[in-house]
C-alpha cells in the first residue's frame, strides 16, 4: 500500500505510517498515513515561517484564485471525497457528501472574502494627522482538528488562515487523516507557494506538543476535547500566543407544551442522533414540559424505531457506527452510569451486529433523568440522549442554562413570546428555534460561551478576528 505522506516545505515526506481503519468494517484499511515526528513538526514550522513574508504580501487576486480553485475541485469530487469521509469516520454517505459540499462552500466564501479585505481611514483628533486602521495576518498558524468533521473543520480553519495571509502547520486528528490529506493535496496543486501550507499527520502527544512548544507559532486554532483545549491554552499563554478553542457541548433542546410535535421530534432526532450523536452541537438534553412530555417521548421513541443503524456506505442507513472502540466504550460506560443514576432506559442501549464488523450502537434514550445526573452534565459524544421533565417554560429555561457548557441551545415552540424570550436569555453562542441545535450555516459566526469555547468566533467575516491582528497607523500629512 502507498503511504500518504506529510507535506513539509512543499515536499511530500515520511516513511512511518499508521493504518486508517473503517469503523463500519474494521477489516478494511482506508489507507496508510504518515506518522510525523517532533522534528517533522519543527521543520514544518520553520518552512511556514520562511514562507510567511512573501505570502503575507501576496496579492488578493492570487489568494482568491487558489481558494476558488480548491473549492471548485472539492465540489467536483464531492461524491468521491464524501465516500472517503464516510469510510474513515463512519457518518452516512449523504451526511458525508453534505459535509464535503460545506467544505467547498467555505473555500468559495473565503475566496470572496480575499477580494473584500478592507481597513478604515479616519481623521486624528490632532490637526494634519491621518489615522489608518488595517488588519495584518498573524504569522504561522497551528491548526489542530478533531475526528468528527474530517473535511468541514479543516476547511473552516485553513480557508480563513490563507485568505488573511497567514501560513499554516496543520495537524488533523489521527483517526481521520484521509480527507485532510486530500484537501492539502488539492490546495498544493491549486498553486500555493512552497511552505505556505504544511501538513503534519501524527500523534497529538508528539506533533501537537511540538506545535505548543514552538515560539514561532503565532496562533493556534483548536477544536476538540476540553482536556486538550486546556493544555493548548496553558502552553499558549506561556508563549504569549493567540489561541482559539472550540470544545465540548451539552446542548439543551427545550420542548414546550405548545410545540408542533412533528417539528420537535424531527429536530430532537436529528440533533440527538444523526452523525451518531458525535457533534459538539448535538442535543443531548431534551428538556420537556409536563403537558407534552408523554406524547413527545412516545413519538420520539416511535421515530427511533424507524432509524436504521448500519454500515455508513449502505443506502438506507440513517446512523453510522461509532468512530472507534474507545469512543464506543465511553458511550457504553455512560449508558451504565445513566442506569445506575436512576434514569429510565426508554430506548436502545445495546450493541448491534451487522454484516460487516463495526462499532454499532443503538440510539439510546433515557427518560426520567435529572439535570444533576452525570449523563446530563458531562459530554458523552455519542448517540445517547436524556429527557428531563420540567413544569413550565421558566423551569425549562433555567435547566437549559444550568450547565458548564454554552455552545448551542434550541427550543421547539409555536409561541412568539417564548421563542423571543429564549433567544434573548439562552446562555449559548447559538440559538435555534424549531430547528436542530446541530447543522450550521457556513457563512455566519460559529462558537459558544462558558466551557464550550474560548476566543473569537469562527466562520463568516467574524473569522478575521482570530486570523488577523489590528494595526493603527498615524501619518503627519
Ligand atoms: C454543525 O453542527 O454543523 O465539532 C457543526 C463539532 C462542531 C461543528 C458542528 N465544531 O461538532
Amino acid at each position: 500500500m502507498t503511504i500518504y505522506q506529510n507535506l513539509i516545505g512543499g515536499e511530500w515526506v515520511g516513511a512511518n505510517a499508521t493504518k486508517n481503519i473503517n469503523p463500519s468494517d474494521t477489516n478494511e484499511v482506508v489507507g496508510l498515513y504518515a506518522d510525523g515526528s517532533a522534528e517533522d513538526t519543527r521543520n514544518a514550522i520553520a518552512a511556514a515561517k520562511a514562507a510567511f513574508p512573501a505570502w503575507s504580501r501576496s496579492g488578493i487576486w492570487e489568494r482568491h484564485v487558489i481558494l476558488k480553485k480548491a473549492g471548485d475541485e472539492i465540489m467536483a469530487r464531492k461524491d468521491e471525497l464524501g465516500a472517503l469521509l464516510a469510510r474513515e469516520e463512519g457518518k452516512t454517505l449523504p451526511e458525508a457528501i453534505g459535509e464535503t459540499i460545506r467544505a467547498s462552500q467555505i473555500f468559495e466564501f473565503f475566496a470572496g472574502e480575499a477580494l473584500r479585505l478592507a481597513g478604515e481611514t479616519i481623521p486624528s483628533v490632532r490637526p494634519n494627522i491621518g489615522v489608518e486602521i488595517t488588519r495584518d495576518p498573524l504569522g504561522v498558524i497551528g491548526i489542530i482538528t478533531p475526528w468528527n468533521f474530517p473535511i468541514a473543520i479543516p476547511a473552516w480553519k485553513i480557508a480563513p488562515a490563507l485568505c488573511y495571509g497567514n501560513t499554516i502547520v496543520f495537524k488533523p486528528a489521527e483517526l481521520v487523516p484521509a480527507c485532510s490529506w486530500a484537501i492539502v493535496d488539492i490546495l498544493n496543486r491549486a498553486g500555493l507557494p512552497k511552505g505556505v501550507l504544511n501538513l503534519v499527520m501524527g500523534k497529538g502527544s508528539v506533533v501537537g506538543q511540538a506545535m505548543l512548544d514552538s515560539p514561532d507559532v503565532a496562533g493556534i486554532t483548536f477544536t476538540g476535547s476540553t482536556g486538550t483545549g486546556k493544555r493548548v491554552a496553558a502552553a499558549s499563554i506561556e508563549h504569549n500566543r493567540k489561541f482559539q478553542l472550540e470544545m465540548g457541548g451539552k446542548n439543551p433542546m427545550v420542548v414546550l407544551d405548545d410545540a408542533d410535535l412533528n417539528v420537535a421530534v424531527e429536530a430532537a432526532a436529528n440533533s440527538g442522533f444523526f452523525s451518531t450523536g458525535q457533534r459538539c452541537t448535538a442535543s443531548s438534553r431534551l428538556i420537556v414540559t409536563e403537558g407534552i412530555h408523554d406524547k413527545f417521548v412516545a413519538a420520539l421513541t416511535a421515530k427511533l424505531e424507524t432509524l436504521v443503524v448500519d454500515n455508513a456506505l449502505k443506502s438506507g442507513t440513517h446512523i453510522g457506527p461509532v468512530v472507534d472502540e474507545r469512543q464506543l466504550k465511553t458511550d457504553t460506560d455512560y449508558i451504565e452510569i445513566g442506569k445506575k443514576e436512576g434514569a429510565k432506559l426508554a430506548f436502545g442501549g445495546e450493541l448491534i451486529t451487522r454484516d460487516t464488523p463495526g462499532f454499532y450502537l443503538q440510539p439510546t434514550l433515557f427518560t426520567e433523568a435529572t439535570n444533576q445526573m452525570r449523563i446530563s452534565r458531562e459530554e458523552i459524544f455519542g448517540p445517547v440522549v436524556s429527557v428531563i421533565r420540567v413544569k413550565d417554560y421558566e423551569e425549562a429555561l433555567a435547566t437549559a442554562n444550568d450547565t458548564p457548557f454554552g455552545l448551542s441551545s434550541g427550543i421547539a415552540t409555536t409561541s412568539l413570546k417564548h421563542a423571543t424570550h429564549f433567544k434573548r436569555n439562552a446562555e449559548a453562542g447559538m440559538v435555534m428555534v424549531n430547528l436542530p441545535t446541530a447543522g450550521v450555516d457556513f457563512h455566519v459566526p460559529f462558537g459558544g460561551r462558558k466551557g464550550s469555547s474560548y476566543g473569537p468566533r469562527e466562520q463568516g467575516k467574524y473569522a478575521a478576528e482570530f486570523y488577523t491582528t489590528v494595526k493603527t497607523s498615524y501619518t503627519l500629512a
